[in-house]
């Protein structure tokens, strides 16, 4: 397949070129590298020390012997090269990464609110239409997020992606209806997701566009099989306040000495799934195209939930970190449970990868490698979802 990896510069994109290169597809990166703007602006720096996009590609070639193109191209300020740019490559499919992904930075001023859901509304939008203007028929595959469902206390499992609900009718007749999951985002970052849904329900309805809708989990780790062929190859790795992820973060931060930074009690349960399942389960969404006229196809892309603290726990089991109870930057459910359905990806033949001492401790390695890159006073997060959480936070462990 002719596969277009919008936003391969990134975290899950650029594995995700290489897992599917190496399968024998034909791959382009479309990116505009507003994430490592974002680093300049922020003045942090990947963990693992990464080359520029045309190097890694570079390397690639000379590792694998296979091509991977790249495009700077900037999917929400771009229409008319976007459009351009799909009827001169004619992708059999899209994979859709190329959002601001990280909740905190969504949340730190008026202005990154106000980037973000420019950014992400307009990347999406952009594409759906211009996917029906050339009247190309490609397989759209998005990477969403478990944290549209927002996270309910009430114990039943969430589905994926749509819910049947019971109404009354008129004459006062039963009737079922399967509705999008009502959502719930718990920050702007989130809320542009959820926007998301209802444009692909739009565009899949009204144009038969052909879409898949990946909700994924926190991903963490970040070797893949072919990331680990040459020091070149590496991942970028995020451990800053505003773009690591918790399980990542406490990783890296037992590499350093830092003590393990939990918001809260730690008592809030998330999905996650390992970097090397995120690649596979995308290449099982390809191989599982909807037909035109379908309604949306809806994944829950997750492999486990965990309670932050638990993680903590056992990440300080494994290294000896000590753990700090911190006042928490977010507005968010200081406890609640979470169990979520994924039958759909284990029915593809997906084959969990869990969260296991010996991946955790290659991850710790890696930071320990890599530790003088790391500057500490980029560790805490600091970004408040309210001017009156920012009032009073000490983020000082
Ligand atoms: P990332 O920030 O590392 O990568 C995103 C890439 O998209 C970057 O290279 C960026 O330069 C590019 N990009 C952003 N806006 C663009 C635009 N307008 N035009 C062109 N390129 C643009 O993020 P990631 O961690 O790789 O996440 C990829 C996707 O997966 C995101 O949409 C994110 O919401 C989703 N996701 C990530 C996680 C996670 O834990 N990392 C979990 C669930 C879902
Ligand atoms: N947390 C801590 N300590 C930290 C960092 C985070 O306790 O040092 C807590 C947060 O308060 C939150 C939880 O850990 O309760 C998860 O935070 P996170 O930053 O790991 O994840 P989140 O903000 O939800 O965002 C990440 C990705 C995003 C993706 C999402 C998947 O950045 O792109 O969409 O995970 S999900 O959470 O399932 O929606």
């Amino acid at each position: 397949m002719r596969i277009a990896v919008l936003g391969g510069d990134g975290f899950v994109g650029w594995p995700t070129a290489l897992h599917l290169s190496d399968l024998g597809h034909h791959i382009d990166i479309v990116d505009n590298l507003s994430r490592r703007w974002i680093d300049t602006e922020l003045g942090v720096q990947s963990l693992t020390p990464m080359d520029s996009i045309q190097e890694r590609c570079r390397i690639w070639r000379e590792v694998s012997g296979r091509k991977i193109n790249f495009h700077l191209l900037d999917l929400a300020k771009e229409y008319e090269r976007v459009k351009a740019w799909l009827l001169e490559h004619k992708p059999d499919a899209v994979i859709h990464f190329a959002e601001q992904r990280a909740a905190p930075y969504s949340m730190k001023s008026d202005r990154h609110k106000v980037y973000t859901v420019s950014n992400n509304v307009n990347a999406t939008h952009n594409l759906l239409t211009a996917l029906v203007e050339t009247g190309i028929d490609a397989h759209l595959v998005h990477l969403g997020t478990m944290g549209v469902y927002g996270y309910s206390t009430v114990g039943a499992a969430i589905p994926e992606g749509y819910l049947p609900v019971q109404i009354e009718t008129m004459d006062g007749a039963k009737a079922e209806q399967e509705i999008l999951y009502p959502t719930r985002p718990g920050s702007v970052y989130h809320m542009t997701k959820s926007l998301d849904q209802i444009l692909f329900q739009f565009y899949a309805q009204n144009d038969g566009l052909r879409i898949t809708d990946l909700h994924q989990g926190i991903v963490w780790g970040t070797h893949t099989e072919q990331t680990r062929r040459h020091d070149q190859l590496i991942n970028r790795f995020d451990y800053d306040g505003d773009y690591g992820t918790v399980l990542n973060r406490f990783l890296i931060q037992a590499a350093i000495g830092y003590p393990l930074t939990v918001h809260g009690t730690g008592g809030q349960t998330r999905a996650f799934i390992h970097i090397q399942d995120s690649v596979r389960c995308i290449e099982l969404a390809l191989n599982d195209a909807p037909q035109a006229g379908e309604r949306v196809r809806i994944f829950n892309q997750m492999t486990e939930t965990h309670r932050v603290r638990d993680l903590a726990e056992r990440v300080a089991g494994l290294t000896g970190a000590k753990v700090a109870y911190l006042p928490n930057p977010r507005k968010e459910a200081p406890e609640n449970d979470l169990v979520v359905k994924n039958d759909q990806f284990l029915n593809l033949g997906l084959n969990p990868t869990t969260l296991e001492n010996g991946l955790l401790s290659e991850i710790v390695e890696i930071a320990q490698k890599f530790a003088h890159r790391i500057d500490r006073k980029r560790v805490p997060a600091v970004s408040a979802w309210t001017k009156e959480i920012a009032g009073g936070l000490n983020t000082d462990p």
